[in-house]
């Protein structure tokens, strides 16, 4: 029901803003962009701003250059802020500002945690992904894909679904992606682009990255810690949260994997991502920290040091485990 109101809410305003979240990764990066691509075929001025640039493993998307920061982005003289694949307007960063200035908020988002801080609110926890809901939202709308936006939307689909093995992954994900790929996606060039791209120069931060890992005595629990000072030496900042996790994931008994990680530039504060086998929700253990997600991947931030945010998460997600 609340696609069908966000469809009338596109249909009665001229001109967007459209974001998503800091950290920006494959679903927010492609539902956004694709969400731009679907409104300027409507003959909608549309505007797409992040609080972060995008970053290194997602420069291989068409159509980035679209994608601003807001040194870069007209303030006013827009009428609907959309936001897409954030749980709450707090995770836009800085970006949210500009919402003040809209006649009205659509929140389009698959998170379960979602607060529903839109005027209009289309929130669908069962879907894979934003990508996904943007998908139908073409679909809805009768507009074709073309090449770009189905390599947009395969990717979010992609990404957010861990290349479809995640139990968020449903006959719908498939046929959502399955329709994409006749419009020229070539799903070997994805994958590369997406994982298979580990600078050489970063084995060493990964070496160090890996050799954090700790296990609790009845081995349901893995944690691992990324620490700036890990990347000192090394250009740039490669984040490695995916694949440390996944391997985490793939440690024999592992039921949840959480790692820590310290921002990349000084600012403290310590990054959290906690993924599940299942059986434990960790959007439930995120949300105790002021985060939030999915049943089975979730994320907080904490304040201070890394050490006291290990001890306390880990406490907290022992006594879930119990
Ligand atoms: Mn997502």
């Amino acid at each position: 029901m609340s696609l069908k109101r966000a469809v009338e809410c596109v249909k009665r305003h001229k001109s967007f803003i459209v974001t998503s979240h800091t950290n920006l990764e494959g679903d927010a990066i492609g539902s956004e962009l694709a969400f731009a691509a679907l409104l300027r075929s409507l003959g909608k001025r549309v505007t797409v701003i992040n609080h972060d640039p995008i970053p290194g493993e997602y420069r291989f998307l068409p159509g980035i250059a679209r994608a601003r920061t807001m040194d870069s982005a007209p303030k006013t003289g827009f009428d609907c802020f959309v936001t897409v694949d954030c749980s709450d307007i707090s995770r836009c960063g800085a970006v949210a500002r500009l919402s003040a200035g809209a006649k009205e908020i659509l929140n389009i988002d698959h998170h379960i945690s979602n607060t529903g801080f839109g005027d209009v609110n289309w929130i669908d926890a069962q879907a894979s992904s934003t990508s996904e809901m943007v998908y139908r939202f073409f679909k809805t709308m009768h507009k074709d894909f073309d090449r770009q936006t189905a390599v947009l939307l395969y990717t979010g689909i992609l990404t957010d679904t861990g290349s479809f093995r995640y139990s968020n992954t449903r006959s719908a994900t498939h046929e959502a992606a399955a329709e994409l790929l006749r419009y020229g996606v070539k799903v070997n060039v994805i994958y590369r682009c997406a994982y298979e791209n580990i600078p050489f120069t970063h084995l060493v931060p990964l070496v160090k990255i890996l050799s954090t890992m700790r296990q609790d005595p009845s081995g349901r629990l893995v944690w691992m810690k990324i620490k700036r000072s890990f990347f000192k030496g090394s250009c740039g900042y490669f984040d490695f949260s995916e694949y440390v996790l996944t391997f985490a994931r793939s440690i024999k008994g592992t039921e949840v994997a959480v790692l820590f990680k310290e921002h990349a530039d000084t600012s403290t504060g310590v990054r959290v991502n906690f993924r599940s086998q299942g059986k434990t929700d960790v959007n439930r253990i995120a949300r105790s920290f002021g985060g939030g997600g999915h049943r089975t991947a979730s994320g907080c931030v904490l304040p201070g040091k890394i050490d006291g945010a290990v001890r306390k998460v880990i406490a907290r997600v022992l006594r879930e485990l119990k």
